[in-house]
């Protein structure tokens, strides 16, 4: 009894010892960079990439949005990977429309691939937007290849929802605490919050409009949801430029384009027009098509102050 409370308390001791001696481990660059350590998650721009599924080097391929696949995403900088899942075969997929269309393989799959990137890249704050069209169960049909994958043990879950932008930590915070996934689902997880980790994306982030055939992008508010203000929102700028093929109401995107919509004048322009919404902050979210293409990454960088 004795010697097993003095063994205790030994121990005790030279843990605070050790806590007194050996500082906390502390991440000194987040995302590639030292200043962004201190900033909060929500005072950062990301480069997304929009149907980060959707890769195909094929130009026929007409419902592809990207040309890359996600570990060469992922080391161009793309911290943002949107994806639309649909239910195959009982399992998750992403796919483009219909499974049909484009079948981007299982989310379990492409989740292990992001995954593995995590593991190789313990500095890096990384946010999914996952879109949920046929509304697949949270619990029975989302959770699973989260958990599978091991991306649900570096999800960071909120103490309160909805959180403004001013309210998420540093991502020095998130990087020392291994909670560096942010989990975004556009339907779903604002009714069913029994997967604490899938956050329902519109309370705290709000989107421009989408299918954007107008090369200038104006900007205004689309799709958003209360009770939180418009400033206190995040947003993301779809900055994707869609193609009328001649004049059928069928819109694909262009590769061609690419190279303009993806330059930095572009994308600078649509975040300028934007700042009106935001009390005059950058986008959260840059999200294109072909981030191959242009200069997304610098103008991001441009973007967080860092150029
Ligand atoms: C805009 O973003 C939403 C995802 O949140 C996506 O469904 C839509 O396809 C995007 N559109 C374009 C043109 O990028
Ligand atoms: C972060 O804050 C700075 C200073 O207020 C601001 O200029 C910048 O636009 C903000 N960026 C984002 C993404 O909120």
């Amino acid at each position: 009894m004795r010697a097993a409370s003095f063994l205790l308390s030994a121990a005790v001791a030279v843990a605070s010892v050790q806590g007194a001696i050996v500082p906390q481990r502390r991440a000194t660059v987040c995302n590639g960079h030292a200043e962004l350590c201190d900033r909060s998650y929500g005072n950062v721009t990301y480069f997304g990439s929009h149907d980060s599924f959707a890769f195909s080097e094929d130009p026929f391929a007409l419902a592809r949005d990207q040309e890359i696949d996600i570990p060469s995403q992922l080391g161009l900088g793309v911290r943002l990977l949107q994806a639309q899942a649909h239910v195959h075969d009982n399992v998750l997929h992403f796919c483009h429309t219909s499974c049909a269309l484009f079948d981007g393989g299982t989310v379990e799959a492409y989740l292990n691939k992001v995954n593995d990137f995590l593991k190789a890249n313990p500095n890096e704050v990384l946010t999914l937007i996952f879109t949920n069209p046929e509304g697949a169960s949270l619990p029975d049909l989302w959770d699973p290849p989260f958990q599978a994958s091991g991306i649900a043990d570096l999800a960071y879950v909120p103490p309160h929802l909805p959180m403004k932008q001013s309210e998420w930590p540093t991502l020095g915070d998130m990087i020392s605490s291994g909670k560096r996934v942010v989990v975004f689902l556009d339907a779903g997880a604002d009714t069913d919050r029994s997967v604490p980790y899938i956050l329902p994306e519109f309370q705290m982030v709000w989107e421009t409009p989408f299918s954007v055939t107008d090369d200038k992008f104006p900007c205004s508010v689309d799709r958003i949801s209360a009770p939180l203000s418009t400033e206190d929102h995040m947003y993301m700028i779809n900055h994707s430029l869609n193609k009328d093929i001649l004049g059928t109401g069928i819109i694909v995107s262009d590769p061609i384009d690419a190279k303009t919509t993806n330059g930095v004048p572009s994308i600078l322009a649509n975040a300028a027009g934007c700042e009106g919404f935001a009390a005059g902050r950058a986008p959260n979210f840059v999200l294109l098509d072909f981030v191959n293409i242009g200069d997304g990454l610098t103008a991001v960088t441009q973007l967080n102050g860092l150029a």
